[in-house]
């Protein structure tokens, strides 16, 4: 067995057990209570999942076992000191609960690069797809053609017994990841590079490799990739693409299938579509109001805002369904913005939007979260570095995702969590219990 899978069995072994033995003693125990409100307006705020890789505070934002954005910013293992993380390292904590050290990281990039090699038909797959089909389309078709690789799969066939389930899918999981870079990188170049595809470089780390297979073998693009990977990998369990994951799996569908499901999710625009959002409302708002744009003219500026609203849409990149203060994922685009491109035209229009948009959201008196999400200022870095294809950056956010979902798989199937089915009830129903 290999380091890794070793230290997570030692680790998730006495903790199943636990859970075993806490859900025998305390089944009935009543943690939590539901409202009308909260049962018809998503569940917000309804604890109903598990989910061990991190943690979401409404005030001060994402926490990945413990460890906050500026600390895993410090903490984790990376190439240079100035630089930012390596998301294997991140990886390894969220699916075993302990700082990497960088021969954990080593171990984690060499295992990916070995795993990394796709099949055929995945290629044939993505080949067969339009040119106009959107990348998160072709993205999710190309993941779950892999599904033929699920080795969970074959064995759950063969009669696979409950508790060896982690294993298979620790391979699986692994696998996905891995390949991951390469599949996203070939949709890339195929749909805006004429299909110059470029060959992986495995002397190079897992987010390295991936902006260099992208076209951007600039150091500065793939320490903003590193960065990009770590930040967008968890939000806990409840957000669409980690519950989707969690939800598709819990039928015992294998990983591929999983996050596939969680992809189609992410797709959406209130979701992980929101990063294409905002690049093309600003680039619309632009082209509106020209030279006007941004804190040059702010009253122009806050009238296009408040004109999108009154069109019955909503300003991408702004509010939350947890979050209530500024997301500490945007403030570290910003700060790596203000680091290594400081006079930024869009980073300042971007930085205008945070004094513009708040307070018009809050004037409307339903918003419950003005302040911006990751999506705010995710594009802007990208943007800044000539990756203006911005329908793809979902696919980024996609493969970074991919970390934290798979890492949470792995845990669910090692907890042997149950399928998930909670209950629907009809209007009659909910109209009858408010008399
Ligand atoms: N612009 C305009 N209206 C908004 C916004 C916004 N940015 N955010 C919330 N509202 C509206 C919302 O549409 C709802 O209106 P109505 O009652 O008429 O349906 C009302 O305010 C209350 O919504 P909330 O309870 O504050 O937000 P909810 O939890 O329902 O939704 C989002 C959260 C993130 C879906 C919502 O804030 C939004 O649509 N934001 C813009 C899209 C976006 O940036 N999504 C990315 C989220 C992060 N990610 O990467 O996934
Ligand atoms: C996410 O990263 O998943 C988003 O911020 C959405 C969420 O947490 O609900």
């Amino acid at each position: 067995m290999d380091l890794v899978k070793e230290k997570f069995k030692e680790i998730f072994v006495p903790i199943r057990d636990e859970l075993k033995e806490l859900l025998k003693q305390h089944s009935d125990k009543v943690i939590d209570n539901v409202t009308f409100g909260q049962a018809l307006t998503g569940m917000k705020g309804v604890v109903s999942l598990l989910t061990v890789t991190s943690k979401l505070d409404p005030e001060e934002g994402i926490r990945f076992r413990g460890y906050d954005i500026p600390t895993l910013r410090k903490k984790l293992p990376k190439l240079h000191e100035e630089g930012e993380p390596l998301p294997e390292g991140l990886f390894y904590l969220m699916l075993t609960g302990e700082m990497p050290t960088a021969k954990d990281v080593s171990i984690i990039s060499k295992d990916w690069a070995l795993r990394s090699r796709v099949p055929q038909h995945v290629f044939d797959v993505i080949d067969a797809m339009p040119l106009k089909a959107r990348p998160m389309t072709i993205f999710s078709a190309a993941i779950l053609s892999m599904a033929t690789d699920s080795i969970f799969q074959k064995l759950h066939r063969a009669g696979l017994d409950k508790k060896e389930y982690w294993n298979s899918t620790y391979e699986d999981a692994m696998t996905l990841i891995a390949r991951l870079p390469i599949i996203a990188a070939y949709i890339y170049r195929r749909l805006y590079h004429n299909g110059d595809f470029i060959e992986p470089d495995y002397t190079l780390d897992w987010a390295g490799n991936f902006a260099h297979m992208l076209g951007y073998d600039n150091d500065e693009v793939k320490r903003l990739m590193r960065l990009y990977m770590v930040i967008h990998a968890d939000h806990e369990g409840g957000n669409v693409s980690a519950h989707a994951t969690h939800l598709v799996g819990s039928a015992l569908s294998n990983a591929y299938y999983s996050y596939a499901a969680g992809m189609t999710g992410l797709a959406g625009p209130l979701h992980g579509m929101a990063n294409q959002e905002v690049i093309k409302w600003i680039l619309e708002m632009k082209e509106a109001l020209g030279d006007n744009a941004g804190c040059v003219n702010k009253d122009i500026t806050k009238k296009y805002v408040e004109q999108t609203i009154a069109e019955g849409k909503v300003i991408p990149g702004f509010g939350h369904a947890v979050l209530r203060k500024t997301d500490p994922r945007y403030t570290a685009f910003v700060e790596f913005g203000e680091k290594y491109f400081p006079g930024d035209t869009l980073l300042q229009l971007v930085n205008c939007l945070y004094e513009i948009v708040p307070p018009v959201l809050q004037s409307l008196g339903k918003v419950k979260n003005p302040w911006p999400n990751v999506d705010a200022a995710s594009g802007m870095a990208l943007l800044h570095y000539g990756f203006k294809e911005y329908p793809f950056y979902t696919v980024l956010f996609g493969v970074s995702r991919a970390l934290g979902v798979l890492s949470q798989f792995v845990w669910d199937r090692a907890l042997q969590l149950p399928i998930e089915r909670p209950k629907s009830q009809t209007f009659e129903w909910f109209k009858n219990v408010t008399k």
